[in-house]
This record gives C-alpha cells, sequence and structure tokens, in this order.
C-alpha cells in the first residue's frame, strides 16, 4: 500500500449504549426515563424478554447561541441553548450468574449486548434483590458483588469464544505467520471487537510470545482485559434512594470504576410529570418547578417533595450523567458541527448548524469529512473553521464544538 493512501474510519458505530445488569435492579426503569419509551417495568425477574430500543440524548451548549443566529436542527434538537443530540439505548433481558453458559435468558442476553459501543451496568444499590433477582430485605445483598458478577460473567462469555478451537487458530496463524490478535479478532468480530483492542489487552498482560503456550487462567485475564478495552462500562448505583449510606460510600469508593448514584424511578417521574404539564423539567438538571400545585394531590407533593430531596444530596437524578459521562468521559465523544456555507453556517436547503455530531476525540477533519459521506472523504480539498473562518489541512484534529466546512472536488 502506497503511504499516501488514506483508510477512512470505516464503520464509526452509531453510539449504542447498553443497559445491562441482573433482573429486577431497574433497567427498564432507566431505559423508559431516559427514552420515554414505555417499557414493561414490575418488581419481579424478567419482565424484560425481548430488547426494548430507543433514543436518549446527550446536552451540549448549541453553537447557535455563540453565533447569535437561530439554528433550525435536523438530526438533534435544540431545547433553549442545550443541543440535545441523540443516542440509541438498548434495554436488555436481566443476566443471571453462569448466563454464560446458555442459564437464564444467557445467550440472548449476551447477544443482544454484541452492538453496544459502551455499557451501562445497573446496580441495586439498596441491597433488596438476590443474584438472581428476588426481591429480599434491604442491606441483605452486597451491591459489590452485582459488579464482580457481571464483569466475571461477561468476561467468561469471551474467553469461551477465545477457547473454541483455539490451539487449531493459533497454530494456523503461527504457519501463516499471522499475528495472534489478528487471528482472534476474526473470532470476535461478532462482538464488535477490534484487532487494536485485543493488541491493547494483550500489552497489559504478561502473556508468553507463543500463543500455544497459553494457559487457561491466561486465556481468561486475556478476556477480561479484551472485555475492558472493548466494552466499558459505567455503573449506575441505581435505587440509591433506598441504599445505605455505607452501600453508596462504599461503591463511590471503588477504584477503577466509574459509580454513578441513580434514582431511576424519579427520574421517570418527573419525565412523565413534565410531559403531563404538571411541572417544568428539563433533562439532567437539579431541580424542576411545580406549574400546578392545585392540580397535584398530597402523595404527588410528598412524592415530589422526596425526588427534589435526592436531587439535592446528589445533584440530580444521576439517570443523565450517567449517560453522559458514559459518552464524554468514557468513550471521549466530541459533538462537531459540520456545515456547508460557513459564513451562514447552513446545509444545501438553507438550514442553520443541521446536524451535531458524536465523534471520537482524536478525529481530524478529513475523518469527519468521511463520516459525513464517503464520497466527501474521498474528494476532500480543505476544511474551513466556521468561528475563525481559518482554512485547516486534513489532519487538524477537531475539537469539541467546532463547526466545520469541508470543501471538496465536485
Ligand atoms: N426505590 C427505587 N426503586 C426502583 C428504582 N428504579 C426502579 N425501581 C423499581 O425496581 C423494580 C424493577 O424495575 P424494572 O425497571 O422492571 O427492572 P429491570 O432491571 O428492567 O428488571 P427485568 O426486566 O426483570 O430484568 C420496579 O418495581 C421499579 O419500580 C429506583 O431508582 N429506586
Ligand atoms: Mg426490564
Amino acid at each position: 500500500m502506497s503511504a499516501n493512501v488514506y483508510l477512512p474510519p470505516i464503520l464509526l458505530p452509531i453510539m449504542e449504549l447498553g443497559i445491562i445488569g441482573k433482573p429486577n435492579v431497574g433497567k427498564s426503569t432507566f431505559f423508559s426515563a431516559s427514552t420515554l419509551v414505555d417499557a414493561e417495568i414490575a418488581a419481579y425477574p424478567f419482565t424484560t424478554i425481548e430488547a426494548n430500543r430507543g433514543v436518549a440524548y446527550v446536552r451540549k451548549p448549541c453553537p447557535h447561541t455563540e453565533f447569535g443566529i437561530p439554528c433550525n436542527p435536523r438530526n438533534s434538537l435544540c431545547d433553549s441553548g442545550t443541543r440535545l443530540i441523540p443516542v440509541e439505548m438498548l434495554d436488555v433481558a436481566g443476566l443471571v450468574p453462569d448466563a454464560y453458559t446458555g442459564k437464564g435468558l444467557g445467550n440472548r442476553f449476551l447477544d443482544d449486548l454484541s452492538r453496544a459501543s459502551s455499557l451501562i451496568h445497573v446496580i441495586d444499590a439498596s441491597g433488596a434483590t438476590d443474584s438472581e433477582g428476588n426481591i429480599v430485605p434491604p442491606g441483605t445483598r452486597d451491591p459489590v458483588l452485582d459488579i464482580e458478577f457481571m464483569e466475571r460473567e461477561i468476561a467468561l462469555w469471551i474467553k469461551g469464544i477465545i477457547e473454541k478451537g483455539f490451539h487449531k487458530i493459533a497454530r494456523q496463524a503461527q504457519l501463516e505467520g499471522m499475528k495472534i490478535e489478528r487471528a482472534l479478532e476474526g473470532r470476535l468480530t461478532g462482538l464488535g471487537i477490534k484487532e487494536a483492542e485485543i493488541h491493547r489487552a494483550m500489552q497489559r498482560l504478561d502473556l508468553a510470545e507463543d500463543a500455544l503456550k497459553w494457559s487457561e487462567e491466561d486465556i481468561e485475564q486475556l478476556a477480561r482485559a479484551v472485555r475492558e478495552e472493548s466494552k466499558k462500562i459505567i455503573i449506575a448505583a441505581n435505587k440509591a434512594d433506598a441504599a445505605s449510606d455505607e452501600n453508596l460510600d462504599r461503591l463511590l469508593s471503588m477504584k477503577d470504576r466509574t459509580v454513578i448514584p441513580t434514582c431511576a424511578e424519579c427520574e421517570l417521574a418527573l419525565r412523565k410529570a413534565d410531559r403531563g404539564g404538571l411541572i417544568k423539567y428539563s433533562i439532567g438538571s437539579s431541580s424542576f418547578e411545580i406549574l400546578h400545585p392545585e392540580r397535584l394531590s398530597e402523595a404527588q407533593k410528598n412524592a415530589l417533595h422526596r425526588i427534589q430531596e435526592f436531587m439535592d444530596r446528589f445533584g440530580g437524578t444521576g439517570v443523565q450523567k450517567a449517560i453522559e459521562t458514559a459518552v464524554f468521559d468514557i468513550l471521549g465523544l466530541i459533538a462537531v458541527y459540520p456545515v456547508e456555507d460557513e459564513n451562514r453556517l447552513t446545509d444545501k436547503s438553507g438550514r442553520v448548524l443541521p446536524d451535531a455530531y458524536l465523534v471520537p476525540r482524536g478525529t481530524n477533519a478529513r475523518d469527519l469529512a468521511y463520516i459525513v459521506h464517503t464520497d466527501l472523504g474521498d474528494n476532500f480539498i480543505r476544511a474551513i473553521d466556521a468561528r475563525t473562518k481559518r482554512v485547516i489541512g486534513h489532519d487538524h484534529e477537531l475539537k469539541d464544538g467546532d463547526v466545520i466546512t469541508i470543501v471538496a472536488r465536485a
């Protein structure tokens, strides 16, 4: 391949967040709260069997306020200067111990996960559900075990795939002079796992050069590391409204884990009340305004009061924070706004700031051209930063919030 052949970042994944967890922890509640899709919610395990899909939004300041022109978004929304950018959410069946062997709804669950770029692991921080999601007195189940169980389960699932016929694959890779990570990518591609991720995982471990010498233990460690590299997990410590301080402190002080206390039930109640015109609540905010106190029953007033207390303590319900932490901090995505006309900030049909794209940090101007359209990438000449009106080269790394015009051969 000659040096100037440019490989576009093929298949930029549609941002998909998978919601995972054992049964009865509030996954569907979290999902409904963030997407307003009605999903079945009930206080018993395995309520969800078929995965629910919906759209949630992450927030960024909309550039229209800075430029001082009203926008007409197409692929996103603008709510009083806040750009709401869609991400796909997937709510799956609960996972029980030994799912990797096919127990419970195991395989279906694991297949549903394959496409997710990042996972939100919903746990029951109140400890009121056992390992299979049955109700137990609050504080009975240690929620830290929920975290360890999930990590182990996914690792064992990946291990099972790597192990199947491993010696044959390793020998063949050696014969063909192929890197083992490339050979394993072939195996794991169905899970959306890439060679680079396997490579990074291998580098972290002290594995023998010769893959044929790897022990079962080595493969399990590799599976764990591959999971950590390819499917990043953020933990939503749900039912935090009913959790003891001791549980929350322990969860929040866990090393190498990102834990966000959440009350999915609170978020769902607020969004429904907002939709019903009873209150004014903007997603992710730390308070709400009651619009019609006269229409609220005493019970509703008390419930809203308790929700506000929770929000005062945690700075919100945590649901939006968990989603945004996954998208912006864990996946490291930034928002950029391609426009055709750098002066009017419009597309072909005159819409101002039509689209917001979530792209990985490190994306350059030509990558963006390819993300918008392959032809635009192939015919890329230069780009223009609409803020400064300066020309930028193909390898110029984009910043969060950039508004960019791509100039291409017609
Ligand atoms: N206290 C409290 N209860 C919650 C919260 N979120 C959900 N619940 C309750 O937990 C129970 C289970 O909720 P679901 O959303 O159906 O749980 P799930 O994880 O989807 O369950 P499966 O589909 O059976 O795996 C319901 O009774 C919810 O009302 C929360 O933040 N706090
Ligand atoms: Mg469910």
